[in-house]
């Protein structure tokens, strides 16, 4: 496949950049953080989306490399823009983890990288979706809670769409559970809007917090606040921006 080839040459051809979409704090209205996203300009074909390329990338095992590209591109931003703008001294970082870079040997690759780019522990948060955790729990159990010690924050991706034991749930050190888009976007259907509740008071239970993404409308977000899910994101905030544009956002916003 073309696309295999290209992709190995990417990474060293610079032609991979990430994006950054604001994260919100409901209540208040202000930006927490980023969830940093990866693209991909082709010479050719221009942008190709992450859905493709990452599948390829995992396949492959190339999504190591990048992964770890992301993850020190992010944090070398964060503290950049951390420097810049001494206001937003709570900002955060979100990075998503593949299911092939949650190896036992994932948290001294991070200590790495913190070290590099000068970011705390407590300034990184890692998406990682329910199946890469139930794959293999145990190993999760033990690579979560070393993440923890490190006091980098632990965000289930999707969370709703694959299948979490809730019987594990409690034995996670996760901080947070991401409600999925397909959730969020059809809130206005009391069953969808019920089950967005019981993802928020699981939450709470577990003493975790919520984020929801895919807002598009503002109906979205009052019922979101009103349903006390601490963050969100989506389009009605903002899309995923180049970090120039992510930079006017956070003068805009002090
Ligand atoms: O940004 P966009 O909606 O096109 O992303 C599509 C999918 O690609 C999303 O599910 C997102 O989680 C995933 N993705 C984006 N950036 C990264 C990344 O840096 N690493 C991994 N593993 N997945 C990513
Ligand atoms: O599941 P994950 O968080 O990895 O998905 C992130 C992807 O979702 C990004 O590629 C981003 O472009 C896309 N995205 C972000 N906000 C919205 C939104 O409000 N609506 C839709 N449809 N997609 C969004
Ligand atoms: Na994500």
């Amino acid at each position: 496949l073309q696309i295999q080839t290209d992709l190995r040459w990417a990474m060293e051809r610079e032609e991979f950049q990430l994006y950054y979409q604001p994260i919100i704090e409901l209540s208040t209205g202000k930006i927490a953080g980023f969830e940093a996203l990866l693209r991909w300009e082709h010479p050719q074909k221009g942008f190709i989306s992450p859905a493709e390329f990452i599948p390829v990338a995992e396949e492959t095992g190339i999504i190591v490399a990048l992964g770890e590209w992301v993850l020190r591109e992010a944090c070398r931003q964060l503290h950049v823009w951390k420097e810049k703008f001494i206001s937003h001294s709570s900002l955060m970082m979100s990075v998503n983890l593949s299911s092939q870079q949650f190896t036992a040997d994932l948290s001294q690759r991070i200590d790495q990288i913190l070290r590099e780019t000068h970011v705390l522990g407590r300034e990184l948060k890692l998406e990682i979706t329910e199946t890469a955790i139930m794959a293999d729990p145990q190993l999760a159990i033990a690579t979560l809670n070393e993440l923890k010690r490190r006091e980098i924050k632990i965000c289930i991706d999707d969370f709703g769409t694959g299948y979490c034991s809730l019987g594990y749930l409690h034995q996670f050190p996760v901080d947070i559970l991401k409600i999925d888009r397909s959730f969020v976007n059809q809130m206005q259907a009391s069953d969808k809007r019920e089950i967005v509740r019981v993802i928020v008071e699981l939450a709470e239970s577990l003493r975790m917090d919520a984020i929801a993404e895919g807002i598009e409308t503002k109906e979205q977000y009052f019922l979101l606040a009103q349903l006390n899910c601490k963050y969100g994101q989506g389009y009605f905030f903002s899309k995923p921006l180049h970090p120039n544009e992510a930079e006017q956002w956070l003068i805009g916003t002090r």
